[in-house]
């Protein structure tokens, strides 16, 4: 098979933010550093098989639009191996460090579990020896667990047992695959998992099968020696008209109820949040104010779409908001930027991919330095400290320790009467805000 991608003859470098070559970094450079780390280290930016190569560009109205030279094949393993070996040249061309799958993006499913499991063990073994070759590593697998018809009401959370129990052994295979190739984690979506009317839905026996099917996981994990991290994926609909894993907090109190919470973190993608109206920063805020931001899918939606259309990101303001916070939490620690993102229906070109990628990458580097600016300078640190300063006081830190009672307070309120307020300055903050961005 001939390069998938000629028009890029070698690797996408880093040119400044002067360059005009579209197929160049303006802004990522991967091995500058910033608050002392590299910006790879940073970022640690994934490509996503499910859209970047499987994805044709089909939508509810039309079948796929592109034509790949790795689909020329009536065998469906071949096409497979022939997708792996493009999606290798794109990675090294793009100089990305990891990847992520889903079982059944890598190798088509069979008429047997048997059969299905044998396609996808031929196929980890092409991908080992592809990592090896070119150093890309898999940052998480997971488990499609919503497109056969078989998980129509839901996979752990089925009304049938039977379903219940093909789920988990497709689960068992993609978590010893992922082992096998070393993945950094391993990401639970519940793709169908919520309801469509409540008329024959049992919510709450759903949600317990959801979690007894998370604590077989973690048992799995320990079984095989897994050491990757798991994460939950919130999201609040679609395609479900109601998901179990509805936002950030949503998923924080389904994890604290069962259990669950020292297991799994949560990958935060940004469109999802958008559709949970939530910004993207609130949901990673949220994680992490809770111990449990893990990863992020980078994406985008469009407000006036309103469903998850996952456009690459390029919103400056989202970029170094998330990075903010993300650099606030301790960064990344076995998670990542994963780019859950397609082109669209008219970028047909496998060019097209590169620029997807690039303005992607370029985006989430300015604001990381964006970011790492408004940390350093400490300005709206400083605000928000001075803002909540009277808490620093022995009367606030009292209350604070759950030392302090209502009848004390009734008499210090009585005794100082009405309470000096203060200004939360949002114009002013969104003002530096905008000095940061430009
Ligand atoms: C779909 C999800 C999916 C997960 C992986 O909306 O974002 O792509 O990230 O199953
Ligand atoms: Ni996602
Ligand atoms: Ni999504």
């Amino acid at each position: 098979m001939s390069e998938l991608f000629p028009e890029v003859t070698k690797p996408i470098r880093y040119e400044g933010p002067k360059s005009r070559d579209p197929l160049a970094f303006k802004h990522y450079n991967a091995s500058e550093k910033v608050l002392g780390k590299t910006m790879a280290e940073h970022l640690r930016f994934a490509v996503c098989y499910w859209h970047t190569f499987k994805g044709l560009g089909g939508d509810p109205f039309g079948p796929g639009t592109m034509i790949r030279n790795y689909n020329a094949s009536s065998d469906p393993m071949q096409v497979a191996e022939m997708t792996l070996r493009a999606a290798f040249e794109f990675f090294t061309k793009l100089g990305v460090g990891f990847w992520c799958f889903h079982d059944r993006d890598i190798a088509p499913e069979a008429d047997t579990l048997t059969e299905t499991n044998r396609r996808l063990d031929q196929i980890v073994k092409l991908a080992r020896k592809l990592q090896r070759d070119t150093g890309v590593k898999l940052l998480w697998g997971t488990a499609n667990l919503f497109s056969n018809r078989r998980y129509m009401a839901g996979a752990a959370t089925n009304p049938s047992p039977a379903v219940f129990a093909y789920a988990a052994a497709q689960v068992k295979k993609a978590m010893e695959v992922t082992k096998e190739l070393g993945g950094a984690g391993y990401v639970f979506w519940g793709g169908r998992e919520g309801y469509d009317t409540l008329l024959n839905t049992n919510l709450g026996r759903e949600l317990d099968h959801l979690a007894t099917f998370l604590h077989m996981a973690v048992d799995y994990k320990k079984k095989i020696g897994f050491r990757g991290q798991f994460y939950i994926e919130p999201k609040p609909k679609e395609p479900t008209k109601h998901q179990y894993d509805f936002d950030a907090a949503g998923c924080y109190a389904f994890l604290l109820k069962y259990d669950l919470v020292k297991h799994l973190k949560l990958n935060i993608e940004a469109n999802h949040a958008t559709l949970a109206t939530h910004t993207f920063q609130h949901e990673l805020e949220f994680a992490a104010a809770n111990g449990i931001l893990g990863s992020i899918d980078a994406n985008r939606g469009d407000l006036l779409l309103g469903w998850d259309t996952d456009q690459f990101p390029t919103d400056l303001y989202d970029c170094a908001l998330s990075m903010y916070t993300l650099l606030q939490a301790g960064g990344f620690k076995t998670g990542g930027l994963n780019f859950d993102a397609k082109v669209r229906r008219q970028s047909i070109d496998p060019v097209d991919l590169f620029h997807a990628h690039i303005g992607g990458m370029d985006a989430f580097a300015r604001g990381l330095k964006i970011a790492a600016r408004m940390l350093k300078d400490g300005a709206f640190a400083k605000f928000i400290r001075n803002r909540y300063k009277g808490w620093d006081t022995p009367f606030g830190r009292k209350i604070e320790r759950g030392k302090a009672t209502f009848a004390e307070l009734e008499k210090y309120t009585l005794k100082n009467g009405e309470p000096r307020i203060q200004s939360g300055r949002q114009e002013m903050l969104e003002n530096i805000l905008n000095e940061y961005i430009a």
